[in-house]
């Protein structure tokens, strides 16, 4: 007979759960309390609880595997909520142990009680609240299996204090039948073969990936579908790295910040294969000029996903890994497509994907992040939520799957210092590196603390514009210049120093040369450091889609040129 408490380690041992991050609190003393007597896995200590979140997702993203954090009752569990609803967002493997008051004491509005499931329930694949001891071994398998297993995301428990204490048998299920929750594997092979047979009669037919090719570890038969079938291929943010980024049939990121050739490419195309994507609005656009002239093929694991906003003509259910490779065996090695690629060229020749104009008086984000690729090009990339992340997306060259870690669906501000932490957990001993704006980096700049603490180093560059850039640009090109608080010039901590008082080591840089030189100084350091880069104020992040226009209707870079040289 152990405590609550103890089966909770128990069953994250079991579960091969590597580190944990959190913060103790009242309600979660006996937990935490058992968390000091055990050395089966790490917890790590953050410095707010949204950190905790974040954090176990960027470990998620970078693993594979599921990110755990733990947290107290009522204001601890209310501080995950954004973390926790931005890996719902991107379908990201989680759980979230947090303590509530004890049972006795729910519906009394006792002191730190908050209705903690009817809080996450929205933001969440599923939820618990544990009311015996009893169900406490099951309940904590299945939210392993549930945030792990088909549309991957997170799962929360919360467990009343008397249950962490109370003692009971500890018998952990070897196996999960939930009747109602059955993802399914295995694509339809009649549907399938229906899909190789369009393929065939097609004539510009287009992949787009998002990240199920990424969840479903799907990259080398995506690769090798394009190898044989000659097929071109766009990404969503999310799919970034499922390609190589200069894998001849890779057209880059289409959407709202997508390249012309990506975009054209979509509107365009007469059969369009989605692979796990879900027709975010962000690469749609107006969704009734979207892909206008193409069947629409589906591969999802999620059911409920597939024509929820496109529909599909060829629904696929299934894991993406697997429909793959049985498309592979499907679809013939003598297809031609070279008349659809030519077009594509010509797309390209008119206007080459992501381009800017460089200066020598100014540093552009674009050259940072360039010479950042070029110097660690197997870095594992963390970005905040900006113009920053954007660029980050076109400019950094990823080669791999899970070298991104980005909010995606909810676009988190303040998620990158924290989630970098989770990357440098998942990824020991290699280069870290994490994208912020000066906007951006303000907003969970206490997990700094935390990496120092513990000992992880995290190159931090923040690109600083002295403007909520993202939001600037939109009031410049839509709200008539009026920059309604968006300027930071002047108001800005002395980000030198603040690094510095987090025991990082920090540079402030206003030159290509001085760049170079401070982010060679970081790859050496053994410490986390952070270098404040005084970029170009007024830089744009283009080709842009206006919200609600067709992404054919691209403002491109040219029309930037010829604004600023006005
Ligand atoms: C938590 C949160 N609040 C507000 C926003 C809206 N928002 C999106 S981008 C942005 C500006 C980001 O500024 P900064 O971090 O300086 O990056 P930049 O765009 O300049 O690269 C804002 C305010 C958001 N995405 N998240």
């Amino acid at each position: 007979m152990i405590n609550g408490s103890k089966m909770i380690c128990e069953a994250l041992k079991l579960e091969g759960v590597e580190v944990v991050f959190g913060y103790p609190g009242g309600a979660a003393l006996n937990i935490y309390d058992e968390l000091y007597k055990q050395n089966d896995f790490k917890h790590v200590l953050v410095r707010h609880e949204q950190g905790a979140a974040h954090a176990a997702d960027g470990y998620a993203r970078a693993s594979g595997k599921v990110g755990v954090a733990i947290v107290t009752s009522g204001p601890g569990f209310t501080n995950t909520l954004t973390g926790v609803a931005t890996a719902y967002a991107d379908s990201i493997p989680m759980v979230l142990i947090s303590a509530q008051v004890a049972n006795s004491l729910i519906g009394t509005d006792a002191f730190q009680e908050i209705d903690a499931v009817g809080m996450s329930r929205p933001c969440v694949k599923h939820s618990y609240l544990v009311k015996t001891i009893e169900e406490l071994p099951r309940v904590l398998k299945e939210a392993f299996f549930i945030a792990r297993s088909g549309r991957p995301g997170p799962v929360h428990i919360d467990i009343p204090k008397d249950i962490t204490a109370t003692k009971g048998e500890f018998k952990y299920p070897s196996e999960i039948n939930i009747k109602t929750y059955k993802p399914t594997y295995k694509g339809n092979p009649r549907q399938i073969k229906r899909l190789a047979n369009a393929i065939l009669e097609s004539k510009k037919p287009l992949l787009y990936l998002g990240g199920g090719c990424i969840s479903s570890n799907a990259s080398n038969e995506i690769r090798y579908f394009i190898e044989k079938t000659k097929i071109p291929a766009v990404c969503t943010l999310m799919g970034l790295g499922v390609l190589e980024h200069d894998n001849p049939y890779n057209l880059r990121m289409a959407g709202m910040h997508g390249s012309y050739r990506a975009n054209m490419a979509m509107s365009e195309c007469d059969l369009l294969i989605s692979v796990g994507a879900r027709f975010d609005d962000r690469i749609t656009g107006k969704t009734s000029e979207f892909a206008k002239l193409a069947k629409i093929a589906h591969i999802d694991i999620d059911p409920s996903s597939i024509s929820k906003i496109i529909k599909a003509d060829f629904p696929i259910v299934g894991d993406i890994k697997n429909v793959m490779s049985d498309l592979n065996n499907e679809v013939g090695n003598n297809l031609d497509f070279s008349e659809w690629h030519e077009i594509l060229n010509r797309h390209e020749n008119l206007y080459p994907t992501f381009t800017y104009q460089d200066s020598d008086e100014v540093l552009k984000p674009q050259w940072v992040i360039n010479e950042c690729a070029k110097i660690t090009p197997n870095a594992n990339v963390i970005t905040d939520v900006g113009q920053h992340q954007m660029w980050v997306a076109q400019f950094f060259k990823f080669n791999e799957p899970r070298r991104l870690s980005t909010s995606g669906g909810l676009g988190t501000m303040g998620y990158s210092i924290p989630a970098a932490l989770g990357v440098a957990f998942a990824k020991n001993n290699e280069v870290v590196l994490n994208f912020a704006g000066d906007g951006s980096f303000l907003m969970n700049i206490q997990e700094l603390m935390t990496l120092t603490a513990s000992n992880k180093k995290v190159i931090n560059i923040i690109l600083n514009n002295s403007y909520l850039g993202m939001v600037r640009q939109w009031q410049t090109r839509f709200y008539n210049e009026r920059y309604s608080e968006t300027n930071l010039e002047d108001v800005q901590p002395d980000y030198e120093m603040l690094a510095k008082s987090f025991g990082c080591d920090a540079y402030r840089v206003k030159s290509k040369d001085e760049f170079i030189k401070a982010y060679h100084e970081c790859l050496k350091s053994p410490r986390t450091c952070v270098i404040d880069v005084v970029i170009s104020r007024f830089e744009d992040v283009l080709p842009m889609v206006p919200a609600g226009a067709a992404i054919y209707n691209m403002i491109l870079p040219q029309n930037l040129i010829a604004k600023d040289n006005k």
